[in-house]
């Protein structure tokens, strides 16, 4: 009997590039996720089932082998940090910059500066490496608000066309790291499913490449 595999998908926008990559990949969901409710979904193959769950929650079910495999954006391991997981693949998908921004024309800030974000350890280790004494306020969202109302100097959020921060009168400042969706495999399930991943993490690679 071949072992049961999980692949646990972040939901929201990383799962509509996500599932056209897998179907590249032959894995494809046995019914449609966007207009289900269930959590877990069979696929066409048997051995092989997705979990939907907060992108958040992806490299945590994989660290502690609730999924074998994850897909999560770079930006949300980061913050997550390694430790459990292996990461072999660039998935190459929703791709964005996990930037400093500040109100427009800003000028430098006196004293400690405030920075508003839901990417404190991002932003903790930014900072430390700059030799810059910040505050850190953890936001879960809206991070954009917060210089707007005088939480904040500046924020650390992801930057894509940057039409959100132009819209709210910020610009972005330092980029800290280009993210894109990554391919996350538990230590343990690498070492004792290597057989049936392996096969999959090449049809994604060559999936990938046929792209470029
Ligand atoms: O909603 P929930 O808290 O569950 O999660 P989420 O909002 O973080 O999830 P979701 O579905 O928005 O997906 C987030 C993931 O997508 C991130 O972890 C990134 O890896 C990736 N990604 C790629 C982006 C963007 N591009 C992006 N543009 N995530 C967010 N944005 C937002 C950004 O926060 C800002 O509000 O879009 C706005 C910026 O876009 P521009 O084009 O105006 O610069
Ligand atoms: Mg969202």
């Amino acid at each position: 009997m071949k072992q049961q595999l999980t692949i646990a998908l972040s939901k929201g926008r990383i799962l509509k590039e996500t599932l056209p990559l897998l179907a590249e990949a032959d894995i494809v969901p046995a019914e449609d996720i966007h207009s289900s409710r269930k959590l877990i979904f069979d696929t066409n193959h048997d051995n092989i089932k997705l979990v939907v769950i907060r992108a958040t929650d992806v490299p945590t079910y994989v660290e502690y082998g609730g999924a074998d495999m994850g897909i999560a954006g770079k930006d949300v391991l980061l913050e997550h940090g390694a430790a459990g997981l292996y990461e072999p693949l660039d998935l190459k998908i929703s791709k964005c910059k996990l930037m400093v921004a500040g109100p427009k024309d800003a000028k430098p800030v006196e004293g400690r500066m405030k920075v508003a974000s839901k990417f404190v350890n991002v932003t903790r280790d930014y900072f430390a490496k700059q030799g810059t004494q910040v505050d850190i306020i953890k936001l879960y969202g809206a991070m954009e608000l917060a210089p707007l109302m005088g939480l904040a100097d500046r924020i650390v959020d992801i930057v894509d066309t940057g039409n959100t921060l132009r819209a709210n009168g910020l610009e972005p400042m330092e980029e800290i790291a280009d993210i894109s969706s990554r391919l996350v495999v538990g230590q343990p399930s690498m070492k004792m499913k290597y057989r049936q991943i392996q096969p999959i993490l090449d049809k994604l690679a060559d999936a990938i490449n046929r792209r470029d």
